[in-house]
């Protein structure tokens, strides 16, 4: 097996998923090249140093820029807060190095198309970590929306909610909470919890041509972690937005991280003419099914367990019947990686596919200020 040298940028949540996927993957797909985890960089040395322990780094670094002149990497994986995904994402395609960047691409459109005309000018892989597209049913939909099971499509509807930054005395800023600094982030549930829906849907049911959007921010101020202040609170607290997209259909999109009882419920439904399809975040491993062309005497709603040797991804995993989980979308992201880095072909989402989930992003925010139709 060939190796494929990996510099981790950020050791949080996301460091944590990428490095498990990195170590699992050859274990269950048979691949051409195998990751090696020969650097982790952060600005703590002591937390780096702890995390490459953990998880097998063979080294640390505190600078990024250190990290990317070095001749042992080959590829750069971007995990930090993301007003620095531009920056570290532009070097690294000009050290020649492959780029993988989570999600969202970028702080806006404008940064994103810099992005893009980097990793294209070097000519490098890249991919963004939208991993819901590789949970199994959620690839299932794929499938059975291309075979063109559901018919014409006339609705979209997801809905992302959690319910983890209600308390007022949370600050912005610092580990996890750049999530509520529009600083770091660029929005708030938009480009952090939407941005999966709006990939997803993209993915499931093409373009997007308009969109109206209502924001809210419900807790107007908050401590800053940087400057010890309360200060305002820029972020989208939740945000809800409807649209129209290019094969006709209507969407209804909506994000919070305020609705009590939630956790991480990604759900999403599409109604077609002959079926719909359903599929919830908390039950990941089924695909809810209704096909009207079914006998009417047992028609109704199926729940598939999505654990068969012939649906996606299933045949690398254990026997039918037994289900995997959150964390193997990241794997199977980085096989598709693998994969796509040894046959030389794209692997989606690229940098410039991921920039059309940034254009609904951007177009729902300024309608969320404006309050009017914004074109894609
Ligand atoms: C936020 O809480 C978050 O961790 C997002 O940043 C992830 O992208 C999402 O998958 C789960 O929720």
């Amino acid at each position: 097996m060939k190796p494929l040298n990996i510099g981790l940028v950020g050791y949080g949540f996301m460091g944590r998923t990428h490095s498990n996927a990195y170590a699992s993957v050859n274990h269950f797909f048979d691949l051409e090249y195998r990751p090696v985890l020969k650097a982790v960089c952060g600005r703590d040395a002591a937390q780096a140093k702890t995390f490459a322990d953990r998880w097998g780094y063979e080294s640390i670094e505190t600078d990024w820029r250190a990290l990317i002149k070095r001749s042992d990497i080959d590829a750069i994986d971007i995990c930090t807060p993301n007003n620095l995904h531009k920056e570290i994402a532009i070097a690294a395609a000009e050290a020649g190095k492959m780029v993988l960047c989570e999600k969202p691409l970028s702080m806006d459109t404008a940064e994103g198309e810099l992005m893009c005309e980097a990793v294209e000018k070097a000519g490098v892989a890249n991919t963004v970590w939208y991993n819901y597209r590789r949970v199994p049913a959620v690839s299932l939909a794929k499938q059975l929306i291309d075979e063109g099971r559901l018919g014409r499509i006339f609705h979209y509807r997801a809905q992302f909610l959690q319910d983890w930054t209600i308390s007022a005395d949370l600050p912005q800023g610092g580990t996890a909470l750049w999530r509520l600094d529009a600083a770091a982030a660029g929005s708030g549930v938009t480009g952090d919890l939407l941005a999966h829906c709006i990939d997803t849907a993209l993915w499931l049911n093409g373009g997007m041509q308009s969109v109206t959007a209502m924001t809210e921010t419900f807790v107007k101020e908050r401590t800053h972690t940087l400057t010890g202040k309360v200060e305002k609170v820029g972020i989208d607290d939740a945000c809800a937005f409807m649209c129209r997209f290019d094969n006709g259909s209507l969407g209804l999109f909506e994000s919070t991280r305020y609705a009590r009882g939630h956790k991480a419920l990604y759900t999403l439904e599409i109604n077609g003419e002959h079926a719909s399809i359903r599929w919830d975040l908390h039950d990941l491993h089924r695909l809810e099914y209704f096909d009207h062309r079914d006998d009417s005497l047992v028609r109704g709603w199926r729940s598939v367990h999505v654990t068969d040797g012939d649906m996606p991804y299933m045949k690398h995993w254990w026997v039918p019947g037994l289900q995997i989980g959150y964390e193997h979308s990241f794997i199977h992201q980085v096989a598709d990686f693998l994969a796509g880095i040894a046959a030389g072909t794209p692997v989606s989402p690229t940098f410039r596919e991921a920039l059309e989930t940034q254009k609904v992003c951007d177009a729902v925010l300024a309608s969320g200020k404006d309050r009017a139709w914004h074109e894609v």
